[in-house]
């Protein structure tokens, strides 16, 4: 089994702050490739292809995923959407593709309960996923 699938099988759901939160605050290490007034991007610590970052809000307003999305979290949604087209194209992906995920549950691999846009580029993807 895959590091991050158990990592996501063993997570219990939570609402509190979580690493993601600490990498806001700059209290660790992160490289950050992309950062305006909502939005931070950086390089997953466990990259799946050669280009894999991590695109979150900076306020977590109880978004821990997608599934607890509410009509309030429209805007921030919209804007981490075009924020990961942005940093494709920073980041070369632009003319051969890549793919993004939102992990969301166990049964989803979600390990982390901030909500993230996974940006994955920089070899084939295959279909159906894992
Ligand atoms: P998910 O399984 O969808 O919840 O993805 C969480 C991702 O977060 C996973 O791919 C690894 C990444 N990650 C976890 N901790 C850290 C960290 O401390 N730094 C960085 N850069 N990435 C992390």
């Amino acid at each position: 089994m895959a590091s991050e699938e158990g990592a996501a099988r063993s997570a219990v759901y939570s609402d509190a702050p979580t690493i993601f939160d600490k990498i806001i605050k700059k209290e660790i290490p992160a490289t950050v490739v992309y950062e305006d007034d909502k939005a931070l991007a950086f390089r997953d610590i466990s990259p799946q292809a050669p280009t894999h970052i991590i695109i979150i809000p900076k306020v977590k307003d109880g978004l821990t995923g997608i599934s607890k999305a509410e009509p309030r979290h429209v805007e921030i949604l919209g804007h981490l959407m075009y924020v990961t087209k942005l940093v494709a194209l920073q980041e070369g992906l632009d003319q051969k593709g890549y793919r993004i995920v939102i992990n969301d549950g166990p049964n989803g691999c979600q390990s982390v309960f901030h909500l993230h846009i996974h940006l994955l580029g920089g070899r084939q993807m295959h279909w159906p996923p894992g």
